[in-house]
């Protein structure tokens, strides 16, 4: 014994994963200072991340690892066959590699070169098989991951009948009575089958190797977010289950350098009244095709209300004609469109009064956090669980999968109603309910912070 814990933090380089698996990482070695700690990553995503303004603790270092085949940012290769040759690579033994060159480079001079725990995303499932302790990081919905961990039953029950049972509740099937057979994160609206069928297998082997291989798995919730039957049912079906959420919100998660605001979302926020600003985002991997895109924009417009909207640049020609100018780009008009936006900040900046979002799970706490009620409008994965979660589990927002996809009016209706309307004033309050259950689960005695304390404890303790 006596040498000090030697921690390798193992991100997925993809989607919104590497700087959620980072928050944790620097949460973590913030709270163990004597610890080292490793981040891997591939040389794209810890660009990404630098650029984001990652400063590090100093007991925390970058590792880059490969990529499986070609250029992480290869805009030529398709992004599921991106990812399919990067786990596929690590699956083949590049995982355990990367932990060893990350394991010497760690180790001082004449000492023995290990790695105490490997604490990965889910999505890096192949960790079980690293001859190390494994911690994992699930960053997506709780329910959706409790739906994989139960995929099996649940796809013999449903068999190919999911179509014709779509409406039905999941109630023979604990904790996801609350869920229809729609919800189920197996389909939907995915950008390419092909990154369904990556996805698919990724989901089977994280389902596989969690509940028989994992020492613990931290989820991105808080003790008491979900009724009683969700949180036994999660219990249950993973080893060691700590909701230590959300992971933003974690002491020492956010540098304090990277409140990077390129486009000045926060000063033209500081200039627009309490709540009366809507916040749209679809995150970093969801597009609404041209004519929705189009719908949004002018319901919008209808509803009169200041809009700030994080929309990628590639989809700006797809906007309305005029509608920048009218908007005003330069922050002078109604509306501010960006390319990116502190979301963090934005949703807890008092301006801010609804949430258009696709209901991707950071997301839905960050909504949360900054208790903002949503209109949700879920794509694929876990989004049709964590928009019903939204508005049926805890009330603070609406869906609007239901009705198809969404119209300048029903834009316009949701916008006013979550801002101001009758219809909405339970869902302010019920979002105001949840900020001041994620604000006390973060005091000192707070539910996240004491099972952050027992992740620490578990992820930095010598065999
Ligand atoms: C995938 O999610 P996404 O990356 O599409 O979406 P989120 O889980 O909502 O995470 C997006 C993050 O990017 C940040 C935002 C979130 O932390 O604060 N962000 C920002 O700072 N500024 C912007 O202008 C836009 C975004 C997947 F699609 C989901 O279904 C899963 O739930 C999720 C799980 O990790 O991964």
């Amino acid at each position: 014994m006596g040498s000090s814990p030697h921690v390798a933090v193992v991100a997925f380089p993809f989607s919104s994963h590497a700087p959620k698996l980072l928050a944790v990482a620097r949460a973590l070695a913030t709270a163990a200072p004597s610890a080292t700690f490793s981040f891997l990553s591939t040389a794209g995503s810890l660009e990404r991340l630098r650029g984001a303004g990652a400063a590090v603790p100093g007991n925390l270092r970058l590792v880059e690892v490969p990529t499986g085949g070609g250029d992480d940012d290869d805009e030529d290769t398709p992004a599921w066959r991106r990812m399919e040759l990067f786990v596929e690579a690590a699956e083949a033994g590049g995982l355990k590699q990367s932990l060893e060159a990350a394991a010497r480079a760690a180790a001082p001079a004449g000492a023995a070169a290990t790695v105490t725990c490997v604490v990965g995303d889910a999505f890096m499932s192949m960790a079980a098989e690293a001859g190390v302790p494994w911690v994992a990081v699930w960053t997506g919905g709780p329910c959706a991951l409790l739906a994989h961990l139960l995929g099996d039953a649940l796809r013999e029950d449903i068999g190919d009948h999911a179509a014709s049972r779509g409406d039905e509740l999941l109630t023979s099937h604990a904790g996801l009575g609350s869920f229809r057979v729609r919800d189920l994160p197996f389909g939907g609206d995915n950008p390419s089958g092909e990154m369904h069928r990556v996805m698919s297998l990724l989901l089977h082997r994280v389902a596989r190797r969690l509940p028989r291989a994992a020492s613990a798995v931290a989820l991105n919730a808080f003790p008491g977010l979900f009724p009683p039957d969700v949180s036994a049912a999660l219990d249950g079906a993973l080893p060691n289950s700590l909701a230590l959420g959300p992971y933003h919100l974690l002491p020492g998660a956010t540098a304090p350098a990277a409140s990077g605001d390129p486009h000045g979302c926060l000063a033209w926020l500081d200039r627009r009244p309490e709540r009366a600003v809507v916040y749209v985002s679809f995150g970093t991997v969801a597009a609404l095709p041209p004519d929705e895109l189009r719908q949004l924009a002018s319901g919008l417009e209808a509803a009169g209300a200041p809009f700030l909207w994080s929309l990628r640049e590639e989809s700006w020609p797809l906007l309305p004609p005029g509608f920048l100018d009218r908007a005003g780009a330069s922050g002078s008009g109604t509306g501010l469109v960006v390319p990116w936006a502190p979301q963090g900040a934005v949703l807890r900046h008092p301006a801010v009064g609804a949430f258009v979002a696709h209901s991707g799970w950071g997301a839905v706490v960050e909504g949360m956090s900054g208790g903002v009620p949503m209109a949700c409008r879920p794509f694929f994965g876990d989004q049709q669980m964590n928009a019903r979660a939204v508005a049926e589990l805890w009330g603070f927002g609406t869906s609007f999968e239901d009705s198809g996809p969404m119209t300048r009016g029903g834009v316009a209706a949701a916008v006013t109603s979550l801002l101001a309307g009758e219809e909405g004033a339970p869902m302010r309050a019920r979002a105001r309910e949840l900020q001041a259950k994620v604000d006390e689960a973060f005091q000192p005695d707070g539910g996240s912070m004491n099972n952050f304390r027992k992740f620490v404890e578990i992820v930095c303790a010598r065999a």
